[in-house]
């Protein structure tokens, strides 16, 4: 199949697994033709004949306010579809991207054109963006005009369904991860270089937006860090960064906390860690916390939406209410003064993330294509 797929090509989970999904689909035959303004961060198509990228460029215009990316987009997909004969589009994150690949759809439709839509919800374009009072009704048009839709947890699949009117089918295809690049690594792998070997690593890996309640790693690493000689390791970048190292420092915990910014390098750091925090307010899926289990890295975190689907309480990890960091850290040090039973639950973790390996979600996607093309 040639598969148009439209994602955001940044750091955030929808764009990894836009990305992760495209190169699995490419090694299966398939051509996968990405549509975004830059190239995806996880798109190494040096090796991949079958993988293409397509920017779409929106030109400066002194009298718009706003520049309208949908219209590029679209446009953009008209010209992608038509040259490369496309038989699917693929969006991942319907603001805007549903909305775009429907007005391409009518207007190849014009050209006798006809070109199926899936969808793929994420999380924030419904829970937070979407389903606000400005946007509602275009993302409810959007959705339901899709020709198949996805979401990545049963909980996402219910807080669209509360949320919007939807008349479409709502499929669950959870995220999914290649646990076959983590076999075979061995630990501690070069923990030195950022702690002496007795001393335990923790990880918070997000784009530090105020639903990552940053405040909440710092609280329950503080009280771990009385308790465990221990270093936090906090990944990523976004608006929340700068106060949360103005709270790390009235906290003196500087010398405790290392800010590394965005990296690529996500199994490498993982791959050092012991421990994974992640307190979320909301969480559809929680991706980073699967890519933590598959480094074989328990998580601590809060319960918000389909966290609960991906940590399973006492085995991979544990869950706790939002906000509560007295329980995130009691748990947390329920496992590291314990060696056996930290141990236990590293395997636990790598366990619990096989039942999300890419071969089988890779297939349902297929299936979804399939069923698209027919209607
Ligand atoms: O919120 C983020 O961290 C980014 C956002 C995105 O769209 O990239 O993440 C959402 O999609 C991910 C991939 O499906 C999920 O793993 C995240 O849980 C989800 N974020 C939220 O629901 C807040």
């Amino acid at each position: 199949m040639n598969i148009a797929i439209v994602c955001y090509p940044t750091f955030g989970g929808s764009g990894v697994v836009a990305t992760e999904l495209g190169i699995a689909l490419s090694k299966m035959g398939h051509n996968i033709h990405f549509v975004t303004y830059n190239q995806p961060v996880r798109l190494d198509r040096i090796n991949t004949p079958n993988l293409f990228f397509h920017e779409v460029n929106v030109p400066d215009y002194p009298l718009f306010k706003y520049q309208p990316y949908e219209l590029a987009l679209s446009s953009r997909l008209v010209d992608v579809v038509k040259a490369h004969s496309i038989d699917v589009l693929h969006v991942h994150y319907a603001i805007p991207h549903a909305y775009a690949a429907y007005m391409a759809k009518k207007m190849l439709l014009d050209e006798d054109i006809s070109i199926p839509i899936v969808t793929t919800l994420h999380g924030t374009d419904i829970t937070l963006v979407g389903s606000h009072p400005f946007y509602r009704p275009a993302v409810t048009f959007s959705i339901n005009h899709s020709d198949c839709v996805t979401a990545v947890s049963e909980s996402l699949k219910q807080d669209t369904l509360r949320l919007f009117d939807i008349k479409t089918e709502i499929k669950v295809i959870p995220n999914f991860i290649d646990t076959k690049k983590f076999e075979n690594k061995e630990k501690p792998c070069e923990r030195s270089l950022l702690a002496p070997t007795d001393d335990k690593i923790i990880t918070h890996i997000s784009n530090f937006r105020p639903l990552k309640r940053i405040n909440d790693v710092i609280d329950v690493f503080e009280q771990i860090s009385t308790n465990v000689s221990s270093k936090l390791l906090m990944v990523g970048e976004g608006p929340e960064k700068s106060k949360a190292m103005a709270y790390v420092k009235s906290k003196g915990l500087n010398e405790k906390v290392v800010f590394l910014g965005n990296s690529n390098e996500i199994d490498k750091i993982l791959c050092y860690s012991d421990l994974f925090l992640l307190p979320s307010e909301m969480e559809s899926f929680g991706l980073v916390a699967l890519e933590a289990m598959a480094n074989g890295v328990p998580v601590i975190s809060s319960n918000a939406g389909g966290l609960s689907e991906v940590n399973k309480h006492g085995f991979s990890g544990f869950l706790s209410d939002v906000g509560d960091v007295n329980s995130m850290a009691k748990n947390a040090l329920e496992l590291l003064l314990d060696e056996e039973k930290l141990n236990k639950f590293k395997k636990q973790a790598k366990k619990q993330a096989q039942l999300f390996n890419i071969d089988k979600v890779v297939t349902e996607y297929e299936d979804i294509y399939k069923r698209a093309l027919t209607k």
